[in-house]
């Protein structure tokens, strides 16, 4: 720095010979960048700072139960395992994001402020400006652990970083959460606001200034069975709460005629057999009227169903479990149509009018928060699906940061940690593969009008042989799965139903002919299937999988940023029908057959891994101190549990001893080339060269493998700030240099 004053000062005399000056002039500059760089070496202090290195050597489960338990009762309810950032919810509000707070956590070291959810925005963003990759915030932990908070106060941070050029484009991003959450949450026994569908965000950042210009977002799987049914204690998505609290008791009841929400609770419990008759045809004409429909054909399509044989069209009257299931079928898929629109509508809202002209010209953070492992008193279809969603977060996660990084130790000869780890890909076997697995089974159960839930629980029990599968004989409509996260007992009741989620013809027919603008189109679009496990945004990213995506052709996993060499074969390569090249296809034939909920939902787990794999992950694990929602109480044997399950203790081991970053060799000397040699010299592409600049920069415990340079996470972040500090004092100089020359 003192270098630099000096320069703006007064120009240094041998410049002033033109024939010398640019030898003179570089050899000045190598010495006072290097000098200057000196000043900052890579001390010791930064690898035993209190907050990167905060679990000690001896590390064992119950120390860091420890460790986290101190830290929490002192409101500390952040802790780094490396790079991966533990947050354990406070449940209450802390004074930790303020815009004081902001302004700390941007451009800065993850070593100079204690852990917290904003660094991690931060170390993202400067990932993806020094890197120029995509980068991915992939949040998991149990229902109520934290996620939705952590992914709203990430947007918060980027939105500041990104420095939005408009408060317009701020607000809108920030306002997206509470509208999505809005539709997209609801109360249930373990979360107040738990989402009830997966969220993928991704927020575009020009390349060149770093400057956020849109954001995208793709819901999964919407739990939309919850606008007809609801468990006890448990409450419809917020929005109807809000339309019936927020509206005048006039509109109330004349305009949108909502009586009070105890109303809406009462439920048949009798079905009968017989033919249907609806008593009350006032709420016929309730409905026709707010939907823009003809009362007849309303009342027809929830009475009737048409078939057509020997190539008559006959109409014959449904019966009451008939008529309630089309009244069921029409809410849900209303409800899920109209929650995928308001995605779309948001996403172009919020769409980067640079992004569809020029891909290159961006880059983005992707943030994900799905719903979090659930296990009810009785978990049901909606249950099974959130947890082998959760499933695959945690197989990515141990992808990640295990099985790629021991096998790039192995063939690049590194002497690194073993670390053994739980591998729960054998569950997402029993839940994925073909023909065999549960959703393949379950497929084909749906396919026999005459299955019951008895049959579906034979055809299990007696198709799946994996130590995962439990079988219960007392009940037969029940079954066990022992999950990464724990065994959990599901109610095979309904699974049928759920999976095929038809919706009447009949029903689909009346909604196109509607005079309202928005139900019209909602049903307009033939690729929406009946459910929202469809929506367009996530098909056409299906169509568009690349080659190396865990969506190709070749069944391969592959891996992005630094990584992309190595490639695993996940799970999906069993699994023919997951082949990149047939989904093109896939999707056309879609629309002509009835897809079933579970072939879609595989479609968006794979549609998900394959935005996640794009980008370089940063990990943020929710931590849940306790079952009541309490602050200050950490109930260690709880956090334990979630610890275990998520293999913290073996993401410690391996962050201290492993290397969680590699770059080859030329990269890293192309890269880094200015931070250890003059910038004249000549470097050859090999290992010594790679060694010469590690040790000139001062940094110590990396590795050489037989092509690349083995870093430990705090390297990475030392050299891309030692980068850039060094780029902006070279372009300072040299606009000096021009302007002294001039
Ligand atoms: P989740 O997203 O992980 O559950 P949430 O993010 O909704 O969990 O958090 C649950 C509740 O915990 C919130 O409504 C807050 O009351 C509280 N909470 C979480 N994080 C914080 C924080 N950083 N500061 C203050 N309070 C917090 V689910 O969507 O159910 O899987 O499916
Ligand atoms: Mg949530």
């Amino acid at each position: 720095m003192f270098f630099l004053l000096l320069l703006f000062r007064s120009p240094p005399p041998k410049l002033r010979n033109a024939d010398k000056w640019s030898d003179s002039f570089n050899d000045f500059i190598s010495k006072c960048l290097i000098k200057d760089f000196e000043n900052r070496p890579f001390s010791a202090d930064l690898l035993s700072h209190p907050f990167i290195q905060q679990v000690p050597q001896d590390t064992t489960q119950e120390s860091i139960v420890e460790q986290l338990s101190l830290r929490y009762v002192q409101d500390e309810i952040y802790t780094y395992i490396g790079d991966i950032l533990l947050a354990v919810n406070p449940f209450i509000s802390l004074p930790i994001y303020s815009e004081e707070h902001t302004k700390r956590y941007m451009h800065s070291r993850k070593s100079d402020n204690p852990p917290h959810i904003f660094a991690v925005a931060d170390h993202a963003y400067q990932m993806m400006m020094h890197n120029k990759r995509n980068q991915c915030i992939v949040i998991s932990g149990e229902s109520g652990a934290g996620k939705t908070e952590s992914a709203n106060l990430l947007v918060q941070q980027l939105t500041q970083l990104g420095k939005a050029p408009n408060r317009t484009l701020e607000d809108r991003i920030l306002q997206m959460n509470p509208l999505m959450e809005a539709f997209g949450n609801a109360k249930t026994i373990i979360n107040d606001n738990s989402s009830r569908f997966g969220k993928y965000l991704e927020m575009f950042f020009t390349a060149s200034s770093g400057t956020v210009v849109g954001a995208k977002i793709t819901e999964y799987l919407l739990e939309k069975s919850r606008v007809i049914n609801q468990a006890p204690g448990e409450q419809n998505f917020h929005i109807f709460y809000y339309i019936h609290d927020g509206l005048m008791a006039s509109d109330r009841e004349a305009e949108y005629h909502l009586k009070p929400n105890t109303y809406y609770n009462a439920r048949e419990s009798e079905y009968g057999g017989e033919a249907c008759k609806i008593d009350d045809t006032r709420l016929i004409t309730i409905v026709s009227e707010l939907l823009g429909l003809d009362y007849t054909d309303v009342l027809e399509s929830l009475t009737t169903t048409g078939m057509v044989a020997k190539g008559e069209v006959i109409i014959r009257e449904n019966s009451v479990r008939e008529a309630q299931d089309a009244r069921d079928a029409m809410a849900k898929a209303l409800y899920g149509r109209l929650f995928s629109w308001i995605v779309n509508r948001v996403s172009s809202l919020l769409k980067p009018a640079r992004v569809d002209s020029s891909q290159d010209d961006c880059y983005t953070v992707g943030l994900l928060d799905i719903f979090g492992f659930e296990n009810l008193k009785t978990n049901s279809f909606e249950q099974l699906c959130i947890n082998i969603a959760n499933e695959q977060i945690q197989y990515y996660f141990n992808q990640h940061i295990f099985a790629w990084e021991l096998e790039e130790y192995r063939n690049e000869g590194v002497d690194a940690a073993e670390v053994t780890y739980i591998d729960n890909r054998p569950i997402l076997d029993m839940f994925l593969s073909k023909p065999v697995g549960l959703l393949a089974l379950l497929d084909e159960e749906s396919h026999f009008p005459r299955a019951t839930v008895t049959t579906l629980v034979e055809k299990l029990n007696h198709n799946i042989n994996s130590p995962i599968y439990i079988r219960l004989k007392s009940n037969s409509s029940t079954f066990c799965i022992d999950h990464f996260a724990g065994k959990i007992d599901y109610s095979a009741e309904g699974f049928l139903e759920k999976n095929r989620d038809r919706l009447p013809m009949e029903i689909m027919n009346i909604m196109r002919m509607s005079d309202n603008k928005v139900v019209k189109h909602l049903f307009q679009t033939p690729l929406t299937r009946t459910g929202n496990l469809q929506n367009s945004s996530s098909m056409n990213s299906i169509n568009s999988s690349r080659a190396g995506s865990p969506m190709s052709t070749s069944g391969t996993m592959g891996r992005s940023g630094s990584h992309n060499s190595v490639n695993v074969t996940s799970y999906n390569s069993r699994s023919s029908s997951m082949g990149g090249s047939k989904h093109a296809s896939g999707s056309a034939s879609m629309t002509r057959m009835q897809q079933t909920v579970a072939t879609y939902f595989r479609y968006s787990l794979m549609d998900l891994l394959n935005k996640m794999v794009a980008g370089t992950p940063h990990f943020v694990r929710c931590i849940k101190p306790n079952d009541q929602k309490e602050p200050g109480n950490l109930v260690s044997e709880r956090v334990t549990t979630q610890l275990r399950y998520t293999g913290v203790l073996e993401t410690t081991r391996i962050r201290r001893q492993g290397y969680s970053h590699r770059i080859n060799f030329s990269d890293f000397l192309k890269r880094y080339h200015v931070l250890g040699f003059r910038h004249d010299e000549a470097v050859s592409v090999k290992a010594e060269s790679c060694q010469r600049l590690l040790e000139n920069i001062g940094l110590t415990n990396w590795a050489l493998g037989k092509s690349k340079v083995f870093l430990k996470y705090y390297h990475v972040e030392y050299l891309a700030q030692a980068y850039e500090a060094m780029c902006q004092k070279i372009v300072r100089v040299q606009a000096y240099v021009r302007m002294w020359l001039a």
